[in-house]
């Protein structure tokens, strides 16, 4: 089963509402990141949840353990029941994260490999492998793995087994959610749905893709 997972990244309140609201029907979970709650204030959790969708905060926590666990804390009081942390800070720092998404009855994600074209650069080389490897240690419930390079997720799966891949890159990056659904456990679209002209028939095409593949 491969999700679709919504990148609410617009920056006004009302867009981000009525997108949500539109795209509802057809996604599984929203993703928000620092565009939306820069914008509009952490609050913005609290006027989603009642489209009772998942909301995975993508705020990339990269700090020491105690400042990671401060910030995860705050994020799961505002009603999410996601985080997403970067690896690179090391074990201790995700299994910070991890801790409290789990006392709260949520999920703590890791960054393995970025969807960009400069996330090959530092990620490759064996560091996304040595991340997908604290995911299994620190027992976080998966890995972001680009939708853009599939023969790299391919790789990360071997090592990560049934843990969770959410993947970013499908639409407005280029990466083809063909080519990824069924490899993945939640391809994570943004552009491609709340920048197109009717975006509730844009989520409902990738929903209708997935569902073809699972
Ligand atoms: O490697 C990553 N690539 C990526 O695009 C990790 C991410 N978290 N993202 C996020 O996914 C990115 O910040 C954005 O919110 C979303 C992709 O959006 P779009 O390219 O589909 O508009």
């Amino acid at each position: 089963m491969t999700d679709l997972i919504l990148a609410l990244d617009s920056t006004t309140r009302i867009d981000a509402i009525r997108i949500a609201q539109a795209a509802a029907p057809y996604i599984d979970a929203i993703k928000i990141g620092y565009p939306l709650v820069l914008a509009e204030g952490l609050g913005i959790a609290g006027s989603l949840t009642g489209l009772n969708l998942p909301l995975i905060a993508d705020f990339k926590v990269a700090d020491i353990p105690n400042t990671n666990q401060l910030i995860a804390q705050q994020v799961f009081a505002a009603g999410f029941s996601g985080i997403i942390c970067h690896g690179f800070p090391g074990p201790d720092s995700v299994e910070a994260c991890v801790q409290v998404a789990h006392a709260q009855g949520g999920e703590c994600y890791v960054v393995a490999e970025m969807s960009h074209p400069g996330g090959a650069a530092f990620f490759q080389g064996g560091i996304a492998e040595k991340i997908a490897q604290t995911v299994i240690d620190t027992g976080a419930d998966g890995i972001i793995a680009p939708a853009t390079r599939p023969e790299r997720t391919r790789i990360l799966r071997e090592i990560i087994g049934t843990k969770k891949i959410l993947s970013p890159g499908v639409g407005a990056q280029g990466g083809d959610a063909n080519a990824i659904a069924g490899l993945v456990d939640g391809i994570i679209v943004g552009r491609a749905i709340y920048e197109a002209d009717d975006p509730a028939a844009a989520a409902a095409a990738y929903s209708d893709i997935l569902k073809r593949k699972n």
